[in-house]
């Protein structure tokens, strides 16, 4: 043992979008201990980035007994999980000979690329290396839709015209109210400091509400008010407020005469001149649960306290016609004149601006060749192919971070789509759900084995600079050196001609480092705003030469490019459309919702013992619905929808609305003999398929519960 320790700067950058600081204590080669940010601030330094437990526990991450060391092969069945060490010139010579056989036979595309998001703030590892790989192949089936925000993305084209809507979060600090609606920062993150600045701001006297059908440790921490709501008919409390706002003229006429086009179809609906149904707060109340004085009140707040910041989460628009729900807010906070000023918001919360951009993405590439289909229509593709107006027969799938058995609806048809396979490779940390169906599993590095810069989702006025603390685990090696290597086998040229090092310089060509050493040494920098970041500022301030990208240059409440859709479900003003009639509803009398919890970050960490010991999975479910279940807290139940099942835990609550219950998401599944989940995944009863808006619907499932 020398004993010296030396500190060095991880960036911890996953898809919870934070960008965070890590310090890793590493004695003779081993980190000993993880810190984060301790850095005393100066003049522009702003918060630290403190990183989150997740992020604070990555030694056991790092050094996890089940960490992926070598590469592995396939011995037993598909999915049975049996693999043998093999080496890596083995593995990479009989995966090419694979890929240039299916591709021979079958065309590029019958190879599918499920690759996700794991690590979507890094600028360089990331699973464009196989994108990269793919495109140079000669073509992939790709996977299209965003799963996390497709509703929201949907509405801010056809609202906004960009899906830069995002305000930075220190402008929260210029609001008088916050209402968080269907957004729990506290737990989700959402860019390393969102509720340091809502606690913050709230600190100084700004007003806070939570709208949420859980009380979530962001309405119990940071919410003066919770508003309890039934899931999936939050656009019919916003209608009803936008009732309430005209029928006691408190909407912002000169506002939306001069930025907005279509207010007078959208006042005709809600006045009920369109449909004969007046859309008040007594209509609301029925359909969502919240008392009418309730909408009434909050409506009259948020139109008179300026400015004040609608903040929507994503957990409200991943349901069935979850764009309606964004459209609804975008048009409120329009009403209210709250877009493109401070401390206002534009009510629909996508990327931010000018930082981000200092960090360019690594170049996947583009092949002419490839094909697409829905992320939530993967398994389903795999299963019928072209038969099933898919446009290829796959017959290979590859992996680069991504948990896609796992993250997307319906795992059972995930394992049967899997089986189906003649090859299949993953690169990975763990045995994940994924991992587990593939012929190789190649190791590959975590942040801490390699150089990196990210960035936050949104605004923060930092970049990070992740550097190698530790070599690489095992046999583990770089995603983009897997890639390279690969590349050779398939003869490719061209691949990869560029260092570690030229890479993160051309990445950061435009971040302004003027002295290197300096960055890595401290790990960020930080850079000064004259002011905060506010999403359409220049087009409320100057609205001739800066008009709003939409096709009218305004912000669109009736939209035209909507309307010539011509997609029945799909109006070109935002209006509630009620679910479906539920053919087996009597049976599925309980809607699910799907968190993104602290204890994981989508499906990576849970597999720690210490975020076990945080949380435990467990179903929750409102007392009075568990009383008539005779389920009482702690009970063993078994969670069924039309899709599948899982058996976990009961939380019997008063956090939850009556008639919802909440799985939170990215529990990895495993099925026993008669393909139940045993372990609280909420893809085994979230379905597969998506809306006409290309929503994956995961919180509008319809679930039955009962105890086994
Ligand atoms: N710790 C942690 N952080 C994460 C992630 C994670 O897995 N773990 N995932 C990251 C990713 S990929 C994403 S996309 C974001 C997701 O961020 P969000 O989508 O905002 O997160 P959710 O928890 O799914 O939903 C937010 C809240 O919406 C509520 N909700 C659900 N349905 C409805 C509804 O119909 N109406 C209303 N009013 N509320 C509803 C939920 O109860 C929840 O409290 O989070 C990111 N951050
Ligand atoms: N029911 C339900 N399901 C959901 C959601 C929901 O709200 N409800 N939310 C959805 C959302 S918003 C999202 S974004 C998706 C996320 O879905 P995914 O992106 O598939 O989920 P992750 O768990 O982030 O998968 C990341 C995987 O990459 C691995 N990994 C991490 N770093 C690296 C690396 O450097 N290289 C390689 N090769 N691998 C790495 C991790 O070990 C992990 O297994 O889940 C979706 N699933
Ligand atoms: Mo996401």
């Amino acid at each position: 043992m020398s004993g010296d320790v030396k500190k060095v700067p991880v960036g911890c950058g996953h898809n919870c979008g934070g960008a965070c600081l890590l310090i890793a204590h590493v004695e003779d080669g081993v980190i000993k201990r993880i810190t984060t940010d301790e850095s005393l601030p100066d003049s522009i330094e702003g918060p630290q980035l403190r990183a989150c437990l997740k992020g604070r526990s990555y030694r056991q991450r790092i050094y996890h007994p089940d960490r992926l060391k070598f590469p592995v092969k396939r011995i037993g069945e598909r999915g049975a999980g049996q693999f043998e060490r093999v080496g890596w010139d083995e593995a990479l010579d009989a995966i090419a000979q694979k890929m240039l056989d299916i591709k021979e036979k079958h065309g590029p595309t019958a190879i599918m690329n499920i690759s996700h998001s794991a690590t979507n703030c890094h600028a360089y590892y990331n699973a464009a290396c196989l994108n990269r790989l793919l495109n140079m192949f000669g073509g992939q089936t790709t996977l299209e839709s965003y799963v996390s925000n497709d509703g929201a993305v949907f509405a801010a084209f056809h609202t906004y015209g960009t899906v830069f809507t995002a305000n930075e979060r220190e402008d929260l600090l210029n609001s008088k109210m916050i209402i968080m609606w269907g957004w729990n920062p506290a737990d989700s993150i959402w860019s390393t400091n969102s509720s340091y600045h809502v606690a913050l701001a709230r600190e100084r006297g700004t007003r806070v509400v939570a709208v949420d059908p859980r009380l979530t440790n962001s309405a119990a921490v940071l919410a003066s008010r919770w508003i309890p709501i039934r899931p999936a008919t939050d656009a019919a409390m916003l209608i009803a407020m936008a009732y309430v706002l005209i029928s006691e003229n408190l909407y912002d006429h000169a506002f939306l005469d001069k930025y907005s086009l279509g207010f007078d179809k959208f006042r005709d609906y809600v006045t009920g001149a369109e449909d004969g149904v007046p859309k008040t707060p007594r209509w609301a109340e029925e359909i969502t649960g919240v008392p009418a004085g309730r909408i009434a009140e909050l409506a009259v707040e948020y139109a008179t306290t300026k400015p004040a910041a609608l903040v929507a989460g994503y957990g409200p628009c991943r349901v069935e016609h979850g764009e309606q729900f964004s459209r609804a807010a975008a048009t409120l906070a329009a009403m209210t004149g709250n877009v493109g000023v401070a401390g206002g918001d534009a009510g629909i919360q996508i990327f931010g601006y000018p930082i981000m951009t200092k960090v360019m993405q690594f170049p996947g590439g583009y092949c002419p060749d490839n094909v697409s289909v829905h992320f939530n229509n993967w398994a389903d593709a795999i299963i019928k192919g072209r038969a099933g107006g898919y446009p290829s027969d796959i017959k290979m799938v590859y992996s680069v971070a991504g948990n896609t058995a796992n993250q997307l609806g319906n795992v059972r048809k995930a394992d049967r789509a899997l089986k189906t396979l003649d090859f299949m490779v993953v690169h990975e940390q763990f045995m994940t759900a994924t991992a587990r169906y593939a012929d190789y599993i190649l190791p590959v590095t975590t942040q801490f084995e390699r150089n990196d810069v990210f960035t936050p989702w949104l605004l923060g006025h930092y970049i990070v600079s992740s550097n190698q603390a530790i070599k690489p685990y095992g046999e583990c090696r770089n995603d983009i050196d897997i890639c390279a290597q690969l590349a050779n086998h398939l003869g490719i040229e061209k691949y990869n001609e560029t260092s570690e090092q030229e890479w993160l310089e051309y990445l950061t060509g435009n971040a302004g480092i003027s002295d290197r050493d300096k960055f890595k040494e401290r790990g960020f920098l930080k850079y000064e705003l004259e002011r905060s970041h506010v999403a359409f500022r220049d087009q409320i301030e100057d609205i001739e030469n800066n008009p709003f990208a939409t096709p009218s240059g305004k912000i669109e409440i009736f939209s035209q490019s909507i309307a010539d859709l011509q997609k029945p479900d799909v109006p070109p003003i935002p209006k509630y459309i009620p679910p479906k009639p539920a053919t087996e509803a009597s049976e599925f009398d309980l809607c699910l919702v799907t968190g993104h919890g602290k204890k994981s970050s989508n499906s990576m960490f849970y597999n720690l013992p210490w975020l076990r010991d945080v949380e435990a999975q467990a179903v929750w479910i409102n007392s009075g619905d568990a009383e008539k279940r005779g389920i009482s807290n702690g009970d063993m139940v078994k969670v069924t929808s039309a899709v599948g099942a899982t058996t976990l835990p009961a939380l019997v609550t008063e956090r939850i609305v009556p008639g919802t219950v909440n799985i939170d998401q990215g529990i990895e599944f495993e099925m026993d003999s008669d393909g139940v989940d045993v372990k609280g995944c909420s893809n085994a009863v979230c379905p597969d398929g998506h809306t006409s808006t290309a929503i994956t619907p995961y919180n509008s499932t319809r679930v039955c519960i009962k105890k086994p």
